[in-house]
């Protein structure tokens, strides 16, 4: 019989990758999705759209501890992936209320739910890099102490407490592994890898002629979704539940990732970035580099796709999508 996974968010970039992955495992998946979704699978099911058939859905909310239950009641699952969240950690400074309520009390009734009705089942909470924030110590390790800079960041922090505290006081096999940021062509317009390759591609597509960003300084540890959503199933196959840093170990500055994909195109960014104050944070995450030695040793997890071809592959797909081959000659493009 093949064993049981149950994912929130599974409509998310993560959720999707993690959908193929469990899949091609032999795993019998459910989501939990919203009920807006199951009325407008369209627009709402974009990512899972090559999965519907494969994968069982299943309406409820994250504010209602009684949906949850409901849905555990019904698939019973061995291992249960919560993904779902606020994610948009600058929509966290515009409302702080629905990224803590969301964010916090959906992972505690998900906890909660899962202690009533199936406590034997793993599961899995998805920290962030986030939590870190204001960093301690560089590169960060599972003993680096937390120092969020957001609502979004003290929102995980409460979840990764909330999950620890799980495993201590109930027994529950409850890991959360604290990723850095995972990218890909499935990302999220708003983020800004993608906002860089879609704006990009817009602009080789001759619809648009500059680009916005923020703070150009900003270093992240960029990694390929497709590699961390690996690092979460590792996660739940070991026999004692813990938290794991999932990152790269290497940094790169916004500015390095608009210099790359625009030069994988031939074209110069000076000529279209336009940097808008305005889209800078009230509190910055200035260096974010993780150590996932840990990971490396007790998982054997490590990160597969370098930042070069990350970049390659998010321009590659974004290009595709408005109709311009790639690679192409740069030195023949006149823009
Ligand atoms: P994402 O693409 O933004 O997906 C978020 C998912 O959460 C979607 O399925 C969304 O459903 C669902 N969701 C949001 N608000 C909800 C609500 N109120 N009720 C029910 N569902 C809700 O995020 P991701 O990049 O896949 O990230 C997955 C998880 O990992 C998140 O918890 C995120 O905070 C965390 N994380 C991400 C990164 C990263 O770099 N990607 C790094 C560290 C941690 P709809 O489609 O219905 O909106
Ligand atoms: O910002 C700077 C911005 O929004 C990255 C989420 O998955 O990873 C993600 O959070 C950096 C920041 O991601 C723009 O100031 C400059 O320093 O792509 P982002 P994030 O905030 O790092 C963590 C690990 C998560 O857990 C989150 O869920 O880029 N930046 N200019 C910009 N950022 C955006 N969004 N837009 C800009 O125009």
């Amino acid at each position: 019989m093949s064993a049981r996974a149950l994912i929130t968010g599974i409509t998310g970039q993560d959720g999707s990758y993690l959908a193929e992955f469990l899949l091609s495992r032999g795993y019998e998946v459910h989501g939990i999705v919203r009920r807006v979704a199951v009325e407008d699978p369209t627009r709402r099911l974009g990512r899972i759209a090559h999965l519907i058939g494969k994968v069982q859905l299943h309406a409820a909310s994250l504010e209602s501890f009684p949906s949850l239950c409901n849905v555990l009641r019904k698939v019973r699952p061995q291992e249960c992936y919560h993904l779902a969240a606020q994610s948009f950690v600058s929509y966290s400074f515009d409302d702080e209320f629905s990224t803590l309520n969301t964010n916090v009390n959906g992972t505690h009734y998900m906890l909660a739910a899962l202690k009533d009705e199936v406590p034997e089942c793993r599961f899995y909470f998805a920290g962030s890099s986030e939590m870190f924030g204001k960093v301690e110590e560089i590169p960060q390790t599972e003993r680096t102490r937390f120092h969020p800079r957001s609502a979004y960041g003290i929102s995980k922090v409460a979840g990764f407490e909330i999950t620890r505290n799980y495993r201590e006081a109930y027994g529950m096999h409850a890991s959360s592994g604290i990723l850095f940021n995972h990218e890909s062509p499935r990302r999220g317009f708003e983020f800004v890898t993608r906002k860089i390759t879609y704006g990009l591609a817009q602009i080789m597509a001759g619809k648009s002629d500059q680009l916005r960003l923020g703070n150009l300084q900003a270093k992240r540890d960029w990694g390929h979704a497709r590699d961390y959503v690996e690092a979460m199933w590792l996660m739940l196959q070991q026999d004692q539940a813990d938290d794991y840093v999932i990152a790269t170990g290497e940094t790169h500055s916004v500015d390095e990732f608009v210099k790359l994909a625009f030069g994988s195109v031939g074209l110069d960014p000076n000529r279209y970035v336009i940097v808008d104050e305005q889209l800078f944070r009230p509190a910055e995450v200035n260096l974010l580099i993780g150590d996932s030695a840990r990971a490396r040793s007790i998982l054997g997890w490590q990160a597969r796709t370098n930042f070069e071809e990350l970049v390659r592959e998010m321009v590659a797909a974004d290009c595709l999508s408005a109709g311009i081959e790639y690679p192409f000659a740069a030195a023949a493009h006149t823009h």
